[in-house]
């Protein structure tokens, strides 16, 4: 079936982290689909190894659609539900590597079955031992580019992805999930993959498909680091779609540790210079990576929504508004996650944030009301910046719409100069149901106190002429 077809106001990705088919399936109905969710990218759907670790998901077995998050009639029933809700899905596409190494030998099973080993044997891809690369070792020297894509990262046996046969078999996986209605695929570990060889597996998927390959969405993730090797820096894999630009994740827990709105180190300088052309950069305030490691998260309190809203109501890159679960330790799964899987995701209505509890940020006002801006505000250029303060911002987009941010821990009062009609507006950052409100006067101005870590968000589908 036809894919979802892309469109600039519904470009936000909402990423549904270990949630399984069924579970999104209903969110799409409910929550993605009219509060207007373009894309929802989906944790890996092939069958993985067994455990309740959530990073079993990044270990396949086989390239059955038969996983901890259901069985293929689950995700096909995904697609075509969120695609009725006029949600596409995006697909995490685990290609560098299969299960990593294990010591003793023996074979094993993944979570519906299908046998493997420790030395290349996964006989219901078929592959087998010559379809991987001979370095054995782990990656270690990430000056050195065939070591990062031919050796093993973190012990997963890696793939011999210039191998014709190898490439056959992965373009065959991706194409069955086209087949299925996906929308597109996050393409995992691809700064481990050459850059000759993830465009010849897209253009293989392209001729099996007889799509054009620009038209088939692509988001590699690659980590980059200006001091490592040339060939895997996240630059050089532009030809083949979007990349992940993750200077921005860490930029935000910076600046929003120091002064946001600073002219040469705040929010300004993001998507300058070295960084990504905004039309290919894949962005987020944090992914299940990062929120493991430095990043702004739940845990940082305000300025993750704070950050979340300023991604969504500028205009640098593809948003991605993470929703995960809360955990005790890195390796939590989710909550009540099996060796072999994982139950139907319940949004908490009490605000809980207890280890084991889904986060649904999906559902959070702010998150809603940002993303309804972002619709209204789209194709229209970012003007009147301006600080207001240390931690203190606002910017238009176009005549359209206007973010206030104070990541400050004082009230902030201030005649914000805003390009927005003359009209009462609903503070879509604050409530859902226009009950906080703010008057914009004929010139653009308008008077407010912007209370400690909050926003002022209006736009103009949001006002009381319109609710
Ligand atoms: C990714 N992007 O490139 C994912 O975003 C990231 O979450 C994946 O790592 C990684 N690439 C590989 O697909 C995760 C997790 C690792 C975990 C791997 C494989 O962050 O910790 O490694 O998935 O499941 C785990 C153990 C590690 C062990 C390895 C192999 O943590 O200690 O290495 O399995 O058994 C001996
Ligand atoms: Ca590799």
């Amino acid at each position: 079936s036809a894919p979802v077809s892309p469109s600039a106001s519904k470009d936000v990705i909402l990423i549904a982290f270990q949630t399984n088919w069924r579970s999104v399936a209903a969110e799409c109905t409910k929550t993605y689909g009219p509060e207007g969710v373009g894309y929802v990218e989906v944790s890996p759907p092939q069958e993985s190894i067994q455990g309740s670790q959530w990073w079993t998901s990044y270990q396949p077995a086989s390239y059955r659609l038969d996983s901890k998050l259901g069985s293929e009639s689950d995700f096909t029933n995904m697609v075509s539900t969120c695609k009725a809700a006029g949600v596409g899905i995006i697909a995490d596409a685990v290609i560098n590597h299969m299960a990593g190494a294990y010591s003793g030998g023996g074979e094993r099973q993944g979570v519906s079955g299908s046998p493997y080993t420790a030395d290349g044997s996964f006989p219901a891809v078929p592959y087998s031992k010559e379809n991987f690369h001979t370095c054995t070792s782990n990656i270690m020297n990430y000056g050195n580019a065939s070591d990062v894509q031919n050796c093993r990262l973190d012990a997963l046996q890696d793939l011999d992805t210039s191998q014709p046969y190898v490439q056959d078999k992965i373009s065959d996986y991706l194409k069955h999930l086209l087949d299925l209605g996906v929308y597109g695929f996050r393409v995992d570990a691809v700064k481990h993959i050459a850059n000759a060889d993830v465009a010849a597996i897209k253009t293989r998927l392209a001729q099996k498909t007889g799509r054009p390959a620009q038209d088939i969405f692509f988001e590699q993730e690659v980590i980059g680091s200006p001091s490592e090797a040339k060939e895997i820096q996240p630059s050089v894999y532009l030809g083949n779609g979007k990349v992940s630009e993750f200077r921005y994740s860490s930029s935000l827990a910076k600046m929003f540790a120091d002064d946001i709105a600073d002219e040469d180190t705040g929010l300004k300088s993001i998507g300058g210079k070295y960084w990504l052309p905004t039309s290919k950069a894949a962005v987020w305030v944090t992914n299940w990576d990062t929120e493991r490691d430095r990043a702004l998260t739940y845990k940082s309190g305000p300025s993750y929504l704070l950050a979340n809203a300023f991604m969504l109501a500028y205009d640098y890159g593809q948003p991605h508004v993470y929703s995960g679960y809360y955990f005790a330790t890195k390796d939590d799964g989710a909550p009540g996650a099996t060796a072999t899987s994982v139950p139907d995701a319940s949004c908490p209505t009490d605000g809980s944030m207890q280890p084991g509890t889904w986060q649904c940020a999906q559902r959070w006002t702010a998150i809603r009301g940002m993303i309804g801006f972002r619709k209204a505000v789209s194709g229209q250029k970012v003007r009147d910046w301006k600080r207001y303060g240390q931690n203190v911002l606002g910017f238009s987009r176009g005549s359209a719409g206007y973010l206030a941010l104070n990541n400050s821990s004082k009230p902030s009062q201030q005649t914000f100069r805003s390009s927005l009609p003359a009209g009462e507006y609903c503070n879509v950052y604050a409530s859902g149901d226009c009950s906080q409100t703010i008057k914009v006067s004929r010139d653009g101005s308008f008077q407010a106190t912007l209370p400690a870590h909050s926003a002022i968000a209006l736009h103009t589908s949001a006002s009381k002429s319109t609710w």
